[in-house]
């Protein structure tokens, strides 16, 4: 049947009478039922991308896409009065992640099954997911995102498993999510959950009965673990995650003909940072359970499990005490201690054991011991690992460790964000590149050429327009659409610096004040949310939400300098943000930023990097050039010893320069305090101050200087184009076709 039939006999009606509603439902059940027609045969061996969080962003579009049906949907919408975009807004944004990490798991499902690969991705259905951020009162609020519908992407199953904690006995519950590939098969993503959550418990703001598991297990992503209680409910959803994404995984393995001993012929298993580590114990536990001795279940295991690691910063290398273990699941501390055995009496290195002498259990030590594979997502965050974070691992098992850099679905991050660029690509070189990315490369002849070079930057001009009155609409802000749009959008870290952002907002404010006027004018765009415990965090962006307020507000500055913060950035907004970005702020000191992965959006996209040497900037440095980038400060060697010497001391650049002296003052001053709470304002000034443990300072004036030279760059709008179409020529290596395909070949050798 065509589209426009299946339509209408799902609506009961003509497109043109139904309201968006309707239509967004319509296409939901039409759009699941055929992406089940090409649900993937069963083969022998298969990955299991198992993730604490899976970011996926909104499904109707994507999948239409993947599907073949999306201009064919579009036009027949447009022909009936109908605007694809108002129905995607009718769609609620699953919210079931938070940072790079969880983008990073959903590109790599679309990138699975586009490559034909057999691979589910395991997680838990959060019903309020991450909190949903609101701002009041110049701070960051964080309240319920209740996504889940009636009707929504999640296809409940009758397949559920008993998982154990102790006394405490439950019964789980699959929901899943189809997840296309571009014109290829559906791979599924498994979502577990209990029966008896109930959202009702949650009051004032998100706050809850941390104690009550059965109510509140898959509430929230990343609930509060500022106390006892809140760290025991993670270890709760890690084990209730690795449970059931075991029992199915040995279930699925057996009725392809798997006799257990084989499993690693079978599945493989990857494990996203440590959040899902138990899962090595967990599946040993059960191949005891069924028969298999001891040690022939580690060895099976060992050869079924690899680790990704996405970051080195300690507070994410997660350790728990064995007495929280114990309590949550006693079933498996004999097997840790057993593992902790065995490692104790091959290695005499207290850096290297699973259970430490104050009785904590190092998760990523058990990955590496028990995994078969380690990578990092980055060439210099691999380097780095090997070298000084993981090196006493890297000098036992040296052939374990590997580097994937990381990548972006362009289904995503081009064709569906920016449908613009893609027709004119789909124009100039064909459309070739959306098989295969590094056709991209194509573009590069036409770098001299005055007709594209104008359309690209006619493309540019209606995204940031079509932004503005985006933000216009949902924030009131305005804005002005010829100014430079320079875009800062990640979680909110200390390590990612947007507080360096920040004092250079208030140095350039200082000089609008003083008489100096940018010949362009400069828009400076945040998004982030802080994790709500992380106190500094909160008052960073307390300080932003501050300057935007002053400047957005002073008829004398604003013409020249705007500041929004985006208020509950996701990914549907990021959607919106890059392909209307000039600049894009990846300013993480150098050795701390894993990889990034915003950062090849907007390259993709034709935003300029203004950055750190540090993740994929490396490796986006290397693929365009010194010309086509702008890149400062202090080197990840340089940063590593200052650390090993514990050397610096931020005052001290306070004190010796007066533009750093000056916009730290202002943070506390009269105009901000004004607007702001002393308190919030007061702590983060005495953060800079007196520990500025990433390094702001160390770092503000070459980020300054560089920054100026950006926005001179900008003024050429020729030559600025000329690097628009380098950065986007070499994108292609960033695609997550290319980051999966290396998985594939490398470690998980499906097919
Ligand atoms: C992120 C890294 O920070 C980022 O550099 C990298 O691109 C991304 O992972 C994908 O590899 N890490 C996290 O999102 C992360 O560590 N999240 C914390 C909750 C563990």
């Amino acid at each position: 049947m065509k589209i426009q039939e299946l339509l209408q006999q799902k609506l009961g009606k003509s497109v043109d009478t139904a309201s968006n509603t309707e239509i967004y439902y319509a296409l939901l059940s039409i759009v699941q039922e055929m992406a089940k027609e090409k649900e993937a045969p069963a083969t022998k061996k298969k990955i299991y991308y198992i993730s604490a969080e899976f970011l996926i962003g909104k499904l109707l579009s994507n999948n239409m896409i993947n599907l073949g049906i999306y201009d064919e949907v579009r036009e027949l919408l447009a022909a009936n009065g109908k605007d694809i975009c108002e129905i995607e807004e009718v769609e609620p944004e699953p919210s079931l992640g938070n940072g790079g990490l969880g983008r990073l798991a959903a590109c790599f499902l679309d990138s699975i099954a586009t490559l034909g690969i057999s691979g589910d991705g395991i997680g838990l259905n959060y019903h309020l997911g991450l909190f949903k951020q609101e701002f009041e009162d110049e701070l960051q609020k964080a309240v319920p995102n209740p996504w889940i519908e009636k009707e929504s992407w999640l296809t409940k199953t009758d397949v559920t498993y008993p998982v154990t904690f102790g006394d405490l006995k439950l019964q789980s519950r699959m929901y899943d999510i189809e997840v296309t590939g571009y014109n290829n098969q559906t791979n599924k993503l498994h979502l577990f959950d209990i029966d008896s959550v109930d959202e009702t418990i949650v009051k004032d703001g998100i706050t809850f009965n941390k104690e009550d598991i059965a109510k509140n297990l898959t509430l929230f992503l990343y609930p509060d673990d500022s106390d006892d209680n809140g760290r025991l409910l993670r270890i709760y959803q890690q084990y209730f995650m690795v449970s059931n994404g075991a029992q199915l995984i040995l279930d699925e393995c057996v009725a392809r003909g798997c006799n257990l001993h084989d499993l690693a012929d079978y599945a493989v298993i990857q494990i996203n940072d440590t959040h899902p580590t138990m899962v090595i114990p967990e599946l040993i536990r059960l191949l005891v359970e069924r028969g298999i001795a001891m040690d022939e279940a580690i060895e099976i295991v060992s050869n079924t499990c690899a680790y990704t690691n996405h970051t080195i910063l300690a507070e994410a290398l997660e350790k728990w005490p064995i007495a929280y273990l114990n309590k949550v699941v006693p079933q498996l501390v004999p097997i840790i201690e057993i593992l902790d055995d065995k490692v104790r009496r091959k290695f005499d290195d207290e850096r290297v054991v699973i259970i430490d002498k104050n009785d904590v259990v190092h998760m990523a030590h058990i990955d590496i011991h028990y995994g078969f594979s380690v990578n990092g997502v980055a060439s210099l965050h691999t380097a780095i690992l090997k070298e000084t974070e993981l090196n006493p691992f890297y000098q036992i098992y040296p052939e374990k460790f590997n580097n994937k850099t990381n990548g972006i679905t362009f289904r995503r991050w081009l064709i569906h964000c920016n449908p613009g660029l893609t027709e004119l690509l789909d124009k100039v070189i064909g459309k070739e590149y959306r098989n295969d990315a590094n056709g991209l490369e194509k573009l590069l002849a036409y770098k001299e050429d005055a007709n594209v070079l104008d359309q690209l930057l006619e493309v540019k001009k209606e995204n940031k327009k079509a932004l503005c009155e985006y933000l216009k609409k949902t924030q009131g802000v305005e804005l002005n659409p010829e100014s430079i749009f320079d875009i800062q959008i990640k979680r909110l870290h200390e390590y990612k610096r947007q507080q360096m952002n920040a004092l250079y907002i208030i140095h350039k404010y200082l000089e609008i004040k003083a008489g100096k006027k940018p010949s362009t004018p400069i828009t400076v765009i945040f998004g982030a949310k802080a994790a709500p415990a992380y106190v500094i965090a909160k008052d960073i962006i307390h300080l932003i939400l501050c300057l935007q307020e002053l400047i957005n507000n002073d008829p004398e500055v604003s013409p020249y300098l705007k500041v929004v913060m985006v208020e509950n950035y996701n990914v549907t907004k990021a959607e919106k943000l890059i392909p209307a970005c000039d600049i894009s702020e990846q300013i993480s000191l150098a050795s701390k930023e894993a990889s990034g992965t915003g950062n090849m959006k907007f390259m993709l996209n034709g935003a300029l990097t203004l950055g750190t040497e540090d993740g994929a900037n490396v490796e986006i440095h290397e693929l365009v050039g010194d010309d086509n980038i702008f890149v400062f400060g202090a080197s990840s060697e340089e940063v590593i010893e200052h650390y090993a010497k514990a050397d610096y001391v931020s005052k001290k650049f306070y004190e010796e320069d007066a533009d750093i002296k000056a916009a730290v003052d202002f943070i506390t001053s009269e105009q901000l305090l004004a607007i702001g709470h002393e308190e919030n304002l007061t702590r983060l000034k005495n953060e800079l101050l007196n520990k500025d443990w990433f390094m702001t300072l160390l770092d503000f004036k070459a980020y300054a200087a560089k920054k100026e030279e950006a926005l001179k760059a900008y003024e050429d709008r020729k030559a600025w184009a000329e690097k628009m179409v380098v950065n986007i020529s070499k994108a292609g290596y960033f695609s997550s076709d290319r980051t999966i395909a290396e998985y594939n070949n490398d470690i998980w050798h499906v097919q």
